[in-house]
């Protein structure tokens, strides 16, 4: 009994030894975003609903936003910044820690104006480090976190307890998010916002990244709403007639409000993102959160997905919610990855997935071979007139009165 406790200790010992102290200097960084540097539709013609979301005139804004972001820096000086993959678009820089392990977030608020901290989903923290503001009864100290002025720096820990830790079902790695939560919805809008993952013990290697896939990816799929950004007027100036804009804009115009509701992902519309770029073979994760409107239900062509264990090609989000989408990079080509709420396919919410154009190895998941059976089936379309209520025939009116819907 007594060598199985000091076995137990032990194993503790060796457990606490290997949780680590992970930390990030992230700054809060003033920027003119183009959703759509091409200044065009890359997936398909343009038209009246693409150009009002990209175009440039006197009386519409076009692509090009003000917006404050979460940029990483190598230091505390904060003079020079982490490039972010071409990819990632506005997305923050991804948050990663192992179980028992914390986090300290270096913030420091880089804008010309606006108070924003940076309020994480997922990780264990105290109201010091909650970078949310309410009336939640704190004080003094406490409330030092909620909104960090331009110019400010403030020191977040973040920590991931057992009670925190991805159960024995989940993925290697369980996907949450972090954003501005001074005032939450505004904040989001404005474009702060990153990923933050927690993983089991072992799973990253020392540069943090996972040491079971290929690709990790992330997908940041929302409705920004720039009218609510912070730095609205300021994205107002940027149209040809500043005053035109001003006047729809204070009319309360239909038009002009859904000129400023992007439909992007990482930032991007109608194919603009750089694309993701995997080989034939890899073995990918899609990171994938919304967070402000809507539902999506993101795919990409060609390509199949295991979400929570299950096959599937759709990876649906709601508002506030995470999941991991892992998939086997297939056949070479230029796959559409795409939100499949038909409306938000017009509104531009469209991106691409690239997979290199190499052969495609037969010992890698069964791509590339071709076993069982060749099923043929003929399809042809025909040009019919359809009923969609057969039994309602304007012959027996009476009868349809008389027998009224068992409602
Ligand atoms: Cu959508």
């Amino acid at each position: 009994m007594l060598l199985i406790l000091r076995l137990c200790f032990a194993l503790l010992l060796v457990a606490r030894s290997r949780a680590r102290i992970r930390h990030y200097f992230i700054a809060a960084v003033e920027v003119d975003w183009d959703y759509a540097p091409s200044g065009r539709n890359l997936v398909g013609p343009d038209t009246f609903t693409s150009r009002r979301l990209i175009e440039n005139r006197d009386d519409q804004i076009g692509s090009v936003y003000r917006k404050v972001l979460y940029r990483e820096f190598t230091d505390a000086t904060f003079t020079e910044q982490i490039p972010v993959p071409d990819w990632m678009g506005f997305v923050g820089p991804t948050v990663k820690a192992e179980v028992g392990d914390s986090v300290i977030i270096s913030f420091r608020n880089m804008a010309s104006k606006g108070n924003f901290s940076v309020h994480p989903h997922g990780y264990f923290y105290d109201k010091r480090s909650e970078g949310a503001r309410y009336l939640d009864g704190t004080s003094g100290a406490d409330k030092l976190d909620d909104g960090i002025p331009p110019g400010g720096s403030y020191v977040y820990t973040w920590h991931v307890p057992e009670r925190h830790a991805p159960t024995e079902d989940d993925d290697a790695c369980v996907p949450w998010g972090y954003h501005g939560h001074t005032a939450s919805p505004y904040d989001i809008a404005t474009g702060l916002v990153g990923f933050a993952l927690i993983c089991k013990r072992g799973t990253l290697d020392l540069n943090g990244k996972r040491r079971d896939v290929d690709k990790e990816f992330v997908v940041y799929a929302d409705i920004a709403d720039e009218s609510k950004s912070f730095f609205f007027e300021e994205s107002i100036q940027k149209c040809g007639e500043p005053a035109a804009c001003k006047a729809r804009a204070d009319a309360g115009d239909e038009d002009f409000g859904l000129s400023n509701e992007m439909h992007h992902i990482n930032g991007y519309v109608y194919g603009n993102q750089p694309p993701f770029k995997m080989s034939p073979g890899d073995r990918a994760v899609f990171y994938v959160m919304s967070l402000n409107l809507a539902s999506h239900i993101m795919r990409i062509l060609g390509h199949t997905m295991i979400i929570k264990q299950r096959r599937t090609e759709n990876a649906l989000v709601n508002s506030a919610s995470f999941l991991s989408a892992n998939t086997v990079a297939a056949h070479p080509g230029h796959w559409l990855l795409y939100c499949r709420n038909l409306d938000h396919v017009i509104e531009g919410m469209l991106a691409f997935v690239d997979v290199e154009n190499k052969p495609v190895l037969s010992n890698i998941a069964g791509l590339g071979r071709r076993l069982g059976k060749t099923r043929t089936y003929y399809l042809a379309i025909e040009e019919i007139i359809w009923d969609y209520a057969p039994g309602l025939t304007p012959d027996r009116p009476d009868e349809f009165i008389s027998s009224p819907l068992p409602i």
